[in-house]
């Protein structure tokens, strides 16, 4: 098929999606024969003469994925919002475009931290696992509570990273009473107080700060952790940010496993500094035991990262990633690029 363009898919799409790469003429597709993380070694054998690979998040983007396609590799799309698995220089010195999956999946992941954050102070874990044992006493099985209450009124959300997800989280809270929210951001960005008056303005907060790690500990009722994974935010959530936090209050990680220490979370639980937790994401996932320490602990809700999986958004994303490579392998405008020099 020498005319055609190859394209490597790592995962079928579906059948609302595959058709648009399928039935173009122009395309040879290949795609991962299997429903499971595609094989490394099948990926570097395939990807040899490919123009554009689709990926998703368990892909390793490197400089020998790009070596084994080729010269001819102009395109490489993940179906991810996230792309701590991408080597942006090695996309960027080889001039290769980038495409990722934002916006469409923004409001189901935060529904799904809003979901986490009301089952993690419900002792949601324990009671959904108590028939036919249950014996009802008045005080039995109660934690905090979300929403705001005559005897205790003020709630305040805390956001780690505060981007689209953290923004439609805040958007989702304003009805549960929450009037106060702080966030931390990348040290390397200069605050912006006309944009935090802006946004309090628009979310009708009666405060919205950027704040130091611990007075966020400090001050929050629940906390969202919803940065990029990487280097950067490596455990941002330690021993000392855990044993900060009120002993009402509740966390929820809706972002990437490895923001928050998962030991030192476990620990936390098992001796009360925190109420509860709500995690969709695991350091070390999908390979995730029964025996995991957090998987174990109490009044700790631990998802399989399904933040993202609406069929709605699910298709939304793979119809962005498969647009993102039709306009990279044919040189025009690819829906969500991202500048890998930057
Ligand atoms: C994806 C995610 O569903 O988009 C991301 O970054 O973590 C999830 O929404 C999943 O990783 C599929 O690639």
């Amino acid at each position: 098929n020498l005319n055609k363009l190859k394209v490597v898919v790592t995962r079928d799409l579906g059948p609302d999606v595959m058709p648009l790469l399928l039935e173009n003429k122009e395309l040879d597709v290949v795609v991962w024969p299997h429903n499971s993380v595609c094989d490394r070694k099948w990926l570097l054998e395939n990807a040899a003469g490919a123009s554009g690979i689709l990926v998703m998040l368990s892909e390793k983007l490197d400089a020998e994925l790009f070596d084994a396609a080729g010269p001819s590799l102009r395109v490489v799309s993940t179906m991810s919002v996230g792309y701590e698995h991408a080597d942006l220089k090695e996309l960027s010195s080889r001039g290769i475009r980038f495409g990722y999956t934002p916006d469409v999946l923004t409001d189901a992941v935060a529904d799904l931290s809003i979901m986490l954050a009301l089952m993690a102070g419900r002792n949601t874990k324990e009671t959904l696992d108590i028939w036919p044992n249950f014996v009802w006493s008045p005080y039995v099985w109660c934690g905090p509570q979300l929403s705001a209450t005559p005897t205790s009124p003020k709630r305040t959300a805390g956001f780690i990273g505060f981007g689209r997800i953290a923004q439609a989280t805040l958007a989702r809270l304003i009805p549960f009473g929450f009037q106060h929210c702080l966030y931390t951001a990348n040290p390397a960005t200069p605050p912006n107080h006309a944009a935090d008056a802006a946004l309090a303005a628009k979310y009708g907060v009666r405060e919205l700060r950027r704040v130091p790690l611990d007075e966020l500990a400090r001050e929050s009722d629940v906390v969202f952790v919803l940065a990029p994974g990487g280097a950067a935010t490596y455990h941002i959530v330690d021993e000392k940010f855990l044993k900060g936090m009120k002993k009402s209050a509740v966390l929820v990680n809706t972002a990437r496993g490895t923001l928050v220490d998962s030991d030192a979370l476990a620990k936390a639980l098992h001796e009360g500094w925190l109420y509860g937790a709500g995690i969709d994401v695991v350091e070390g996932e999908p390979k995730v035991g029964a025996d995991h320490p957090l998987v174990k602990a109490p009044r700790c809700v631990v998802l399989p990262h399904i933040g993202s999986a609406t069929t709605d958004t699910r298709i939304g994303m793979a119809t962005l990633a498969a647009n993102n490579l039709l306009g990279g392998l044919f040189g025009k405008d690819m829906p969500a690029e991202l500048n890998t020099s930057r």
